[in-house]
Order: structure tokens, then C-alpha cells, then sequence
């Protein structure tokens, strides 16, 4: 046994829930709170990790709370070294299975101790990890629902004028025609330059799938994210062989296995890591490897503050998915200047809470 730097002493959980400024309107289901939970890793040597895991259901944030105080005590003593403690967390899991919220959670706690471990060596994560805190191009992901065309395209005006060059629209209204108009209302109104990526959160059977997606060809849009229900591989590689446009999906892959599976099916042009689903830090670094080996650019989903420093620690970056959800309990929210993520040169991971705004928005 090595000596390491750091042991983790405890783990604690506030559940949060605050309000967006714009509702999240995907065509499942319409959020107007972001229900958060905000872990922190304590370390015997005083150096604190943190980290957060949307949870889309303010029940989700509350259950796994519970759970984080129960794996406390199960990984206090442990050395902060992300791959032991995940290979302690998937054995402690190994009955119930590592999915859905109990892979959001372990994910969390993934990043928090390489908040720690970043924070201890003094230096950014970006840096940390092998990057430099370089400037990141982001889309602006917020709202943008399943509304009328002329809402859409004054929406999107609004979500340019801060100098964003890229934004994503949602999709899947009953009718396709309608989904069409609201397209053609944004693309019009906004300048040729801006990239509009379209999200239909697999609204569409194969069959549409097949008759539609070629359709959106030649309307101006950048990419077509999750046309289909996202495990179903072999379909969306005969989407993405029939469409000129990029298809875009991986926000839904839990761990890198399927990840694999669906590069090896060629289900995919572009993919994109949930830091919460794919295995925190330590997943989307194993995902790099796999997206660099099939030539692959990679985008974040959600949780922009982090996905920042490790786009920028990935050799086949892409875009960031920005979204100010977490911004009110922030006391540094994370920084967009002409459409570029600003990485902070402090060191960890950029997430410090402000105690009063987590106070006001906690879940009791
Ligand atoms: C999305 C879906 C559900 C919650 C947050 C975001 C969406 C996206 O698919 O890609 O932004
Ligand atoms: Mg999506």
C-alpha cells in the first residue's frame, strides 16, 4: 500500500431546488426547476472536493441525499483516488446495478474528490488533467422549448444577444409540420453565422426517423441530437447513413460500454457526455480515449462549469452545452464571453456555493 496525499473523511449531500429562468420544455416532459444535489468530499487533510448531479425530479435529489450519507461512512478512511473509489462504489452497488440515479451519484462523488485531488496539487482541473484553461465555445442550450415559430425566433434572438454563436432548439411536437416551422422561423431570423442545433429527446419512431431527419437537410440546422429512443443502436446508424446532417447523441449512455457499442454500430457523427451518466471525471476520460480512437468530437450535456475544464482536456472537443441553472447558488457562476466558456485559473474545478443562496433553495 502507497501513501497518498488525501483520505476522505466524510461526504455530505444538500438537496436544492431552484428556479430557471427559462423552463426546459423537451417534448417528454416540461422542467421549470432545476432539483440539484450538491455534494461536497471533506478530507482528513482539510482540502474539500465538490460537485453537483442534476436530478430532473426534486424525489430524486431528496433519495439520494440519503444515500450519499450512507456511502460516507462506507468510503470514509479511503484514499482520494478516483479509481479505487470507484471500484469500491460499483462493489458496494454491485446488487441493485449501476444505473439511472445510483451512477448520477457515483459519478458526483467521482468528481468532487477531482475537485480535491486538483485543489491539493494547486492547479485548475483543465491543468490538472493534462489541458490548459483555454477558452471553450458553448451553445446556448437554455429554454428554446416546444413553442410557437414566432416565440422560437424571438427566443432565440434573445439567447444570441449576449454574443452566443450557437443554440438548440427542442423538437418533437405532435406534428411535424409544426417542428418544421418553428426551424425555418429561428433560422430566418437569425444570422447566417449562428449554429442552430435541433433536440428531439427521442420523440421519433424509426419510421418518421427515416422520413424526416433527411427533410431538416437543407434547413440550416448543425446537428440532430437523439432522433430516436437512444439505445437503439442499429436504427440510428441507418438515421445517421440517410442523413447529410450530423446526427448527435450520448447524453443517455451509462458508462463507457455503451458508448463502444454505439461507435461500433456507427449510431453516431458526434457524441456527447453527460458527466453524470457517463462516470464523472474518470468516465469521460476512459470515453475520450474511444472517441479519439473513431474520430469522434465530443460535446458536453449539462453541468457546464465542470464539462468546460474537461472539454478542454479532450483532444476531439467540440461544443459546450451551456446552461445557467446553477448560477444562483454560485459565487463565481461560470463565465461566457463572445460565446466562449472562460475557464477560471483557480484551482479545482470553478464550484464554490454560496451558503446563503443554498440555504434559501434548500429542499426540506
Ligand atoms: C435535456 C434533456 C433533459 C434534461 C436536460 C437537458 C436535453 C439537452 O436533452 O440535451 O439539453
Ligand atoms: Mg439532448
Amino acid at each position: 500500500m502507497t501513501s497518498h496525499p488525501l483520505k476522505v473523511r466524510s461526504l455530505t449531500a444538500v438537496a436544492v431546488s431552484v428556479p430557471m429562468k427559462r423552463a426546459l420544455g423537451t417534448s417528454a416532459q416540461t422542467i421549470r426547476n432545476a432539483p440539484l444535489l450538491l455534494v461536497t468530499l471533506e478530507t482528513d487533510e482539510g482540502v474539500s472536493g465538490r460537485s453537483y448531479a442534476f436530478c430532473y425530479l426534486e424525489s430524486v435529489a431528496r433519495s439520494l441525499q440519503l444515500m450519499v450519507s450512507d456511502l460516507s461512512e462506507f468510503l470514509a478512511g479511503q484514499a482520494v483516488a478516483p479509481v479505487e473509489l470507484s471500484t469500491s462504489i460499483a462493489r458496494y452497488f454491485k446488487l441493485t446495478g449501476l444505473y439511472g440515479p445510483l451512477c448520477m451519484i457515483s459519478s458526483a462523488i467521482d468528481v468532487a474528490a477531482w475537485d480535491a485531488l486538483s485543489i491539493a496539487a494547486g492547479l485548475p482541473l483543465a491543468t490538472f488533467l493534462g489541458g490548459t484553461t483555454q477558452r471553450i465555445a458553448a451553445y446556448n442550450s437554455n429554454g428554446l422549448g416546444l413553442v410557437s415559430p414566432e416565440l422560437a425566433a424571438d427566443e432565440a434572438e434573445e439567447l444570441i444577444s449576449t454574443g452566443f454563436r450557437a443554440v438548440k432548439m427542442r423538437l418533437g411536437r405532435p406534428s411535424f409540420a409544426d417542428d418544421l416551422a418553428a426551424i425555418r422561423a429561428v433560422r430566418k431570423r437569425l444570422p447566417d453565422m449562428v449554429s442552430v442545433m435541433v433536440d428531439f429527446n427521442q420523440a421519433l419512431n424509426f419510421a418518421n426517423a427515416m422520413e424526416y431527419c433527411p427533410l431538416l437537410d437543407d434547413e440550416g440546422v448543425y446537428w440532430i441530437e437523439e432522433p430516436i429512443r437512444h439505445d437503439d443502436f442499429v436504427h440510428a446508424a441507418m438515421i445517421a447513413a440517410s442523413t447529410r446532417t450530423p446526427i448527435q447523441l450520448g447524453e443517455n449512455l451509462v458508462g463507457v460500454a455503451p458508448l463502444f457499442d454505439a461507435l461500433k454500430a456507427d449510431a453516431t457523427d458526434y457524441v456527447m457526455f453527460d458527466l453524470d451518466r457517463i462516470g464523472g471525471v474518470s468516465g469521460w476520460r476512459l470515453a475520450n480515449g474511444l472517441a479519439a480512437a473513431t474520430g469522434r468530437r465530443v460535446s458536453s450535456h449539462l453541468f457546464p462549469e465542470v464539462s468546460a475544464h474537461l472539454l478542454a482536456a479532450t483532444p476531439t472537443k467540440h461544443w459546450l452545452e451551456y446552461v445557467d441553472w446553477a448560477d444562483p447558488l454560485l459565487d463565481e457562476p461560470l463565465r461566457i464571453e463572445d460565446g466562449l466558456a472562460v475557464l477560471s485559473d483557480q484551482p479545482g474545478n470553478g464550484i464554490k456555493w454560496n451558503a446563503k443562496a443554498v440555504k434559501k433553495h434548500q429542499l426540506v
